[in-house]
């Protein structure tokens, strides 16, 4: 058994549809789910605002590498083409931290699935809706995202509210 953090962000076409698709995809295996936060492009590229969340999934039969599989395969599903690093996107979703059946968190220096995420730390469009699901959680060898979100920039970061369920939108 193994619990994920995913971070999943969409800046191209209808952003709530690519999230929604992701999660409905996920199905079972999600626990919690962030409502949506409109933040601005983090790294750089002058880009549209994003619509980020954080989904938490358990799940018996998926290890690490298993949630990045399906990760490329939600991406896929939306359409997603890698133009330009940290460029717009249809959807993107990041495996943030995998957590084994122990609770012990699952490290990996692959350079295609870095565990816990690298630049988790730094992302405010990552910890503060993971905070929301999961006020306890940390990033493993940085801390808690309580702590870390104090010494984040949170400027122009909106909680829209609730991703809609399909039928509504
Ligand atoms: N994803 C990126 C680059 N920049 N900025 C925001 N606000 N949200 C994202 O999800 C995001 C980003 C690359 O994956
Ligand atoms: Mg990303
Ligand atoms: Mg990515």
């Amino acid at each position: 058994m193994t619990r994920a953090v995913l971070s999943l962000g969409s800046n191209l076409g209808d952003r709530s549809a690519h999230l929604r698709g992701a999660v409905d995809a996920l199905g079972p295996t999600v626990r919690a789910v962030s409502e949506v936060y409109r933040t601005p492009p983090w790294g750089g590229v002058p880009q549209d605002n994003f619509h980020n969340i954080v989904v938490l999934v358990e799940d018996d039969g998926t290890d690490a590498a298993g949630w990045w599989a399906r990760s490329q395969d939600l991406e896929a599903a939306a359409g997603r083409e890698r133009l330009v690093r940290w460029g717009p996107r249809t959807l993107d979703v990041d495996v943030i931290t995998v957590e084994d059946g122990e609770g012990r968190a699952v490290l990996s220096d692959d350079p295609r699935l870095m565990l816990p995420h690298p630049r988790a730390a730094e992302r405010a469009f990552v910890l503060l809706p993971w905070l929301e699901v999961d006020p306890d959680g940390t990033v493993p060898g940085a801390g808690p995202i309580s702590i870390l979100l104090g010494g984040l920039d949170c400027t122009g970061i909106v909680r829209v509210g609730p991703l809609r369920p399909e039928r509504e939108r």
